[in-house]
C-alpha cells in the first residue's frame, strides 16, 4: 500500500462538471412536428447518394418524443450537465419572421426537465441545421443577411431561456460546416464553391457568431455566459521544451487563423490573409471588432491532434510534422485517430496563447461499431481506452491550473452521424437500436458513471 499514489493527486478540481453532448438534427427526428420548417440537413439527407447508408434524420433517436426517457438515462449515468442544440427552423420555420411558440416550448420543457433532474442545461444555437428558406432566399451563409438572421434568432432564444439556461454556445464547429458543406460538398448544403466564395461563407459565419454574442448579451438575464464551440486544429510540440512549445503556439495561431484566432484576436493573422491572397473575404469596417468581442468562455471540441510541430531557424520559425503512424486511425472513420495529448495541448494553448480564462471541453469521443456479444452486452473497450487516455491528459491540464470547467462526452447516445448515417459508426455511451428505439448502456457508460462518481479517471 506504500506505493499508492497520493489520495487526491488524480482528482479533477472541485466544481468541475461532467456532461454529455448531442445535437438537434442528430437525435430529434420529428422534422415536421409543431410547425418546424425544413433545414438544409432535411434536404441534404433526402438527396440520394449523400448519406453512406441511405439513412436520414427523419426519426434518428426520436428524442423529440422520448426526451423524458432520455433525461432518465442521463440521471442513471450521473450526468451533471447536458449539452444539446436548438433547431433554428423549429423556432423560426423560415429563418426569420415570427417565432414559432410550439417549437420553443419543446426546448422549454426539456430545460425544465433537466433542471428538475439536477442536470445543468448547456444550449448550442447552431449545430449545422440551417433553415432551408435562408438557403433559398439569401444563398445561406453566402448572404450577409443570414448572419443578422442568426443574431435575431439567438437573441430571441436567450430572451426566452436565459432565466434557466446560463451557458449558450453560438456556433458549433465552423470549420466542419464551412469547409465540408461549401468547399468539399460532403455535408449540407453540398456545395463546391470556388475559394473566394468559401472564404466569404466563413467570414459570414464568424460575423454571425459575433452578432449573436451582442444579441444574447442585449436580451438575456444578467449572468448569462456566451462563447463558441469550435474544433481547434491542435498543434502538439514534438518535444516539450520552451522552443518547441513556442513553435507550436505560432503554428496554432496560423492554422486556426480563419476561426479561433480571428475570434480571440479580432483579426485574421497576416500569414492567413497572405495565403488567401486575392480570394480574401470582403470585410466591412466594424466586422472584426464584432467577431473579436470578448467571450465569457471558449468551448473546444477535441477529437484528435492535427500536427506535431518543431522549432526551426528559418521563417516562420516552425515546421509541421505529420502525427506518428503509431497513433492509429479509428477503422470506421476517415479522420478520427488516437492522440490523447491533443486534449492537453488544446486547452493549454487556449490559456497560454490567448489567455482564455474559462474553457469547456464541449465534445470528445470516438466512433466504433459496437456489436453486442452473445449475452447482448456492448463491451466497447475502444471507447473505454480512448476516454481514459484523453481524460488523463485533461486531468494533467487541470492539475497545472489550466482553467477547464467541464467535459462533455460526445455522445450521450448513438445518433445520426451526418454523411455516415445511422449505422456506419456509433459515438454513444448508450447504444440505440434504430428499429426498436431501445436504449442500452454500453460498458463505457459504466466507466463514465464511475469517472463522475469518483471525480477522477478510472
Ligand atoms: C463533431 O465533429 C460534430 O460536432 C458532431 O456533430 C459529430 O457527430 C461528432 O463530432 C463525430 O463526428 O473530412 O477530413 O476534412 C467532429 C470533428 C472535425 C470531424 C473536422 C470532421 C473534418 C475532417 N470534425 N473533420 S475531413
Amino acid at each position: 500500500a506504500g506505493a499508492m499514489p497520493a489520495e487526491n493527486a488524480a482528482d479533477f478540481p472541485p466544481g468541475f462538471l461532467w456532461g454529455a453532448a448531442t445535437s438537434a438534427y442528430q437525435i430529434e427526428g420529428a422534422p415536421e412536428a409543431d410547425g418546424k420548417g425544413p433545414s438544409i440537413w432535411d434536404t441534404f439527407a433526402h438527396t440520394p447518394g449523400k448519406i453512406s447508408d441511405g439513412s436520414t434524420g427523419d426519426v434518428a433517436c426520436d428524442h423529440y418524443h422520448r426526451w423524458r426517457e432520455d433525461i432518465d438515462l442521463m440521471k442513471r449515468l450521473g450526468l451533471q450537465a447536458y449539452r444539446f442544440s436548438i433547431s433554428w427552423p423549429r423556432i423560426f420555420p423560415e429563418g426569420t419572421g415570427r417565432p414559432n411558440r410550439r417549437g420553443m416550448d419543446f426546448y422549454s420543457r426539456l430545460v425544465d426537465g433537466l433542471l428538475e433532474a439536477g442536470i445543468q442545461p448547456y444550449a448550442t444555437l447552431f449545430h449545422w441545421d440551417l433553415p432551408q428558406s435562408l438557403q433559398d432566399r439569401f444563398g445561406g451563409w453566402e448572404g450577409r443577411e443570414t448572419a443578422q438572421a442568426f443574431a435575431d434568432y439567438a437573441g430571441h432564444v436567450a430572451a426566452v431561456l436565459s432565466d434557466r439556461v446560463k451557458h449558450f454556445f453560438t456556433i458549433n464547429e465552423f470549420f466542419t460546416f464551412v469547409e465540408l458543406g461549401h468547399q468539399i460538398g460532403i455535408h449540407a448544403p453540398g456545395l463546391k464553391l470556388p475559394p473566394a466564395r468559401v472564404n466569404q461563407v466563413r467570414h459570414h459565419a464568424l460575423l454571425a457568431h459575433g452578432l449573436a454574442v451582442q444579441a444574447i448579451r442585449a436580451r438575456s438575464r444578467r449572468g448569462t455566459l456566451v462563447g463558441p464551440a469550435e474544433n481547434l486544429m491542435t498543434c502538439v510540440p514534438v518535444i516539450e521544451t520552451p522552443a518547441h512549445v513556442a513553435a507550436a503556439q505560432a503554428a496554432m495561431r496560423d492554422v486556426n487563423g480563419g476561426y479561433t484566432t480571428a475570434m480571440l484576436e479580432g483579426r485574421y493573422p497576416p500569414r492567413w490573409l497572405e495565403k488567401l491572397g486575392a480570394d480574401a473575404p470582403r470585410v466591412a469596417a466594424d466586422d472584426l471588432g464584432i467577431i473579436g468581442a470578448p467571450l465569457d468562455f471558449f468551448g473546444a471540441n477535441v477529437y484528435a491532434p492535427f500536427f506535431y510541430v518543431r522549432a526551426i531557424d528559418a521563417e516562420p520559425g516552425y515546421e509541421v510534422i505529420p502525427l506518428p503512424e503509431t497513433y492509429p486511425k479509428f477503422p470506421h472513420s476517415t479522420w478520427l485517430r488516437m492522440g490523447p495529448e491533443g486534449l492537453y495541448w488544446a486547452v493549454r494553448h487556449l490559456a497560454s496563447i490567448w489567455n482564455v480564462k474559462s474553457i469547456h471541453v464541449t465534445e470528445n469521443g470516438c466512433g466504433t461499431k459496437d456489436t453486442p456479444n452473445a449475452a447482448g452486452e456492448m463491451l466497447d473497450v475502444d471507447r473505454i481506452a480512448y476516454t481514459r487516455h484523453y481524460l488523463m491528459q485533461l486531468q494533467r491540464a487541470t492539475a497545472e491550473g489550466v482553467p477547464v470547467r467541464s467535459y462533455f462526452h460526445w455522445s450521450l447516445m448513438d445518433n445520426f452521424e451526418w454523411a455516415d448515417g445511422l449505422t456506419t459508426q456509433r459515438f454513444g455511451l448508450v447504444h440505440v437500436d434504430f428499429d426498436t428505439q431501445r436504449r442500452t448502456p454500453k460498458l463505457s457508460a459504466e466507466q463514465y458513471r464511475e469517472v463522475i462518481r469518483h471525480h477522477r479517471v478510472v
